[in-house]
């Protein structure tokens, strides 16, 4: 038992038998003071944020300490789940429990100022200790935390006597207090806002309109005729597709804000020339290529969408590499972002893949800063957590035993070769009696897709008509008018690469080295 906090009790019990009225208020103002102390400790943090020019607000700071924690499982889940929405999912489920945290602060300090000062203490530790503990932290990234942790005890203190005083009955301050809980609610809108448009001075969107790409030396070839068939079967993928459309993938709470201007690339390690090299220096190359390539994510489930394809501008990276003289004992290239992912790809991939690039193009325009901006590594044939690292600062020469990267440490395969696939794209899931048009993408990166075929019930497989080939590293597209009666079917396709290897029946979920096993839909046929 608790003397003081029994006293507090009876006091409480005292004041509610003279003014029924107010039961149960002291509850609710103690709670809504710890809501308002949070709102002002978050936007604080925000304003410091802004002010200082750290991406780790306390909420940023949280949120990714938490995609690090998070079980390999419940990541693939949360991608399978929400796709480009995860983060926002993430950031939403945070606020939420600062929120509780704040009404229980609140609450707490209703009791204990001291306790409730304890937990705000520690909501901005908390913050500070995932900021400066972070792959890029510093420790001028926990000033947002830190100092959001003072403003929310200081609001705490300064608003918890005044409402208390409200709830215990009418008073002659209420105005007072009333100002007081406005000029909090006030003041964490203002810094909240003035912050988040203040760290909009670190947003390259203008830079990114700005920037000129060079010509390609070496442009895509040409489409053959009829290789995108999107325009005449209805719902099948286009053959590029759109920046918008783009699926995205990455661990990046805050999106990377790299100034081109500034740019460079190092090239360090088991190199004979280390160096470095800046955007203009890869722009005025002599070589500059651009290609249709097909990126895909080991996330991607059977029939999945996290896979897209697009016009890559770049610097072939062979050449590149060589020029640095990567060693030849350095069998993997550690790719480091500015946001500090690492991503391990096999330098032979990188040196002998035709088309492995550092793109800066992406269908025409600057790549977006959500795909990388302004360079990011693409390589035909391998999945993007082993190829395609974005917001690239630097490349470490360096072997597969000396080093895990960010996924290998997760248990993912460290080598990561994409897998034949094919993909029903329509009918999705009804369609009326007769004849139906069953299409879709199949993909084999670095081979080419020769034969694409669909089975419709225990019926015999037939072969699709494919759309010609553009580049074997580009997904094709195929497709096949099929009588459907009234009923459930059951739709499946299998794809046979050029080299006769078929796509594996057998049903492997993507952890750790990409999913297998037939795409099958059912369709209810009206
Ligand atoms: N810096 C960085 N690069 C990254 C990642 C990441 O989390 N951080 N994710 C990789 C993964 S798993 C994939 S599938 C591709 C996705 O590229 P996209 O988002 O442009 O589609 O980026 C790769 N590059
Ligand atoms: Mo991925």
């Amino acid at each position: 038992m608790n003397p003081p906090a029994l006293d507090h009790e009876a006091a409480n019990h005292e004041a509610a038998q003279r003014e029924p009225r107010v039961v149960g208020t002291g509850r609710a103002t103690a709670a809504l003071t710890g809501v308002l102390s949070a709102a002002v400790a978050l936007g604080v943090g925000e304003l410091a944020a802004g002010v200082v020019g750290s991406s780790s607000s306390p909420v940023v700071a949280v949120s990714d300490a938490a995609v690090r924690a998070t079980p390999e499982g419940l990541k693939e889940f949360a991608i399978a789940t929400f796709g480009a929405a995860d983060k926002a999912v993430l950031v939403g489920g945070v606020l939420v429990v600062v929120l509780l945290w704040a009404v229980g602060t609140g609450l707490a300090a209703r009791r204990r100022p001291a306790a409730g000062v304890v937990a705000v203490g520690l909501f901005g530790l908390l913050g500070a200790v995932a900021a400066v503990t972070g792959p890029t932290g510093s420790p001028l990234d926990a000033v947002p935390s830190v100092l959001a942790g003072i403003a929310g005890v200081g609001v705490l203190l300064a608003l918890l006597p005044r409402l208390q005083a409200l709830a215990a009955g009418p008073d002659p301050g209420r105005r007072g207090v009333l100002l007081a809980g406005g000029a909090a609610l006030g003041a964490a809108v203002v810094a909240g806002g003035g912050g988040l448009v203040l760290q909009r001075r670190f947003a390259v969107a203008d830079a990114r309109e700005d920037l000129v790409l060079p010509d390609p030396t070496d442009p895509a070839p040409a489409l053959p005729d009829g290789a995108d068939l999107a325009g005449a079967v209805d719902g099948l993928t286009p053959l590029l597709t759109s920046a918008d459309d783009f699926y995205r993938v990455d661990t990046a709470i805050s999106v990377p804000q790299l100034d081109p201007s500034t740019w460079a690339l190092s090239v360090t390690g088991m190199v004979d020339r280390p160096g470095s090299i800046t955007l203009a220096q890869l722009f005025a190359r002599p070589d500059v290529v651009e290609r249709d390539i097909t990126l895909t994510c080991v996330s991607n489930e059977v029939g999945g969408t996290l896979a897209g394809s697009a016009r890559w501008l770049g610097v072939p990276l062979g050449p590149l590499l060589r020029e640095f003289g990567v060693q030849s004992g350095a069998d993997q290239l550690l790719c480091r972002s500015s946001d500090g992912m690492t991503i391990g790809t096999p330098t032979r991939a990188a040196l002998e893949v035709p088309d492995a690039m550092l793109a800066f193009g992406m269908n025409g325009a600057p790549l977006p800063v959500e795909h990388g901006f302004p360079v990011r590594m693409v390589v035909p044939g391998l999945y993007g957590y082993v190829s395609a690292c974005k917001w690239l600062t630097g490349i470490e020469a360096t072997t597969f035993d000396a080093q895990d990267a960010y996924w290998v440490q997760r248990g993912w395969a460290a080598e990561g070769p994409i897998r034949i696939a094919s993909r029903i794209d329509t009918p999705v899931s009804d369609a009326a009696a007769g004849t139906v048009v069953v299409a879709g993408v199949a993909w084999a990166q670095g081979t080419g897709i020769d034969l694409v075929e669909v089975r419709v019930d225990d019926g015999e497989w037939r072969r699709a008509e494919l759309a010609p080939e553009a580049t074997v590293d580009l997904w094709r597209q195929w497709y096949l008018p099929v009588q459907l009666r009234s009923g459930e079917h059951q739709v499946s396709v299998r794809a046979t690469d050029a080299d006769g290897r078929r796509q594996p029946e057998e049903q492997a979920p993507p952890f750790p080295s990409g999913a297998t096993g037939w795409h099958t839909i059912t369709v209810d046929v009206a």
